[in-house]
């Protein structure tokens, strides 16, 4: 009876140690690898949640493909992880497979680009850049910068290289970016197209526009991979980056810092992918028992220049080359 006794109580002993050890599972759905800012954003919260204890990633990443993401949450879901973290690459869609993660119970972190629908789904966090007011700074920079420079009066004619079509990230910065136009009657539109975000793409963007459009002042790109994709091509061109053509970008990544020292680049709005920082401590405290609204929390960002000291109402630019050893991505 006794030697019963003592084995009924290991074996709860043993199921007990067991749950308290079981990993949280954590399921990250990454849009793909488009871009140097998605690459510090992946390693950013893979180094945050693996080297967690008790943590394990389970990571996809859907190459760019909206169905590709669908199947990955889904499984997710058959997998019965702990916590979901979320960017949509398009941010229409989501409705019916978000539906299936809130009915499974299943904690749902939104980061970067928020679904629309995200007003309609529950979810337990969210972190996102601010994608109007980042559009709406690189045009203030361009604009103010001429006015510093005694262009102000003067007829510019400007492109917009937008990111991947329907991806909240292009949206919201196109958004921006036309709203401030309306700002700056002398700033004038003459090219808008889609370089989905790659600095291939936003090679070939450049390449055509220099073909057909008469004179290019100013670019506008709504990320830097782009913007340094477009250097090659103006450099190609035999035109001189920074100078014959102003060139505005966005993200603040390390590659566009180097071209801003080196005189090729003007302008980096800051759009962070550091969200480490923000999830651990989030699910740290959900898994104590604690909530937070249902809003979205936008990380404060920055804007860095040739010079530094561009008034754009919200922020003042920094010289990059005052900060450069700084930056961590
Ligand atoms: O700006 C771009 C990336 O969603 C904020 O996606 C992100 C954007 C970022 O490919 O470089």
């Amino acid at each position: 009876m006794k030697k019963v006794l003592l084995l009924t109580l290991a074996l709860v002993m043993l199921v007990c140690v067991s749950a308290a050890s079981a990993d949280v599972v954590i399921a990250f759905s990454q849009i793909g690898q488009e871009s140097d800012w998605r690459t510090a954003n992946t390693d950013d919260l893979r180094n945050a949640i693996e080297n967690h204890e008790g943590w394990k990633l389970v990571y996809d990443d859907a190459q760019q493909k909206q169905e590709n993401q669908i199947k990955a949450l889904r499984n997710f879901i058959t997998q019965g992880v702990d916590y979901i973290l979320f960017t949509g690459v398009v941010s229409t869609g989501w409705d019916e497979v978000l539906k299936e993660v809130n009915e499974a119970e299943i904690p749902l972190l939104l980061i970067d680009r928020i679904p629309d629908c995200a007003d309609k789904i529950d979810y337990v966090a969210a972190f996102g850049g601010d994608f109007v007011e980042e559009g709406r700074r690189q045009i203030a920079w361009a604009g103010e910068y001429l006015k510093s420079i005694g262009k102000g009066d003067v007829d510019v004619n400007i492109v917009i290289m937008e990111g991947t079509t329907g991806a909240s990230a292009q949206t919201g910065r196109t958004e921006g970016n036309l709203k401030a136009l309306a700002e700056y009657p002398h700033l004038k539109l003459v090219g808008q197209q889609s370089g989905n975000f790659t600095r291939a793409e936003g090679q070939a963007v450049m390449e055509s526009w220099l073909k057909s459009i008469d004179k290019i002042d100013v670019l506008i790109a709504q990320n830097d991979d782009m913007a340094l994709g477009a250097i090659d091509a103006i450099k190609a061109a035999g035109k001189v980056p920074g100078k014959d053509i102003i060139i505005v970008g966005c993200d603040s990544v390390k590659a566009a810092f180097d071209a801003i020292v080196a005189g090729e680049m003007n302008c980096t709005v800051e759009c962070t992918p550091l969200y480490g920082k923000f999830v651990v401590p989030t699910i740290e405290a959900l898994i104590r028992g604690e909530k937070f609204d249902k809003t979205v929390v936008h990380p404060e960002e920055g804007v860095f220049d040739m010079d530094g000291g561009i008034d754009l109402g919200t922020v003042k630019s920094i010289k990059a080359a005052d900060v450069i050893a700084t930056r961590q991505y």
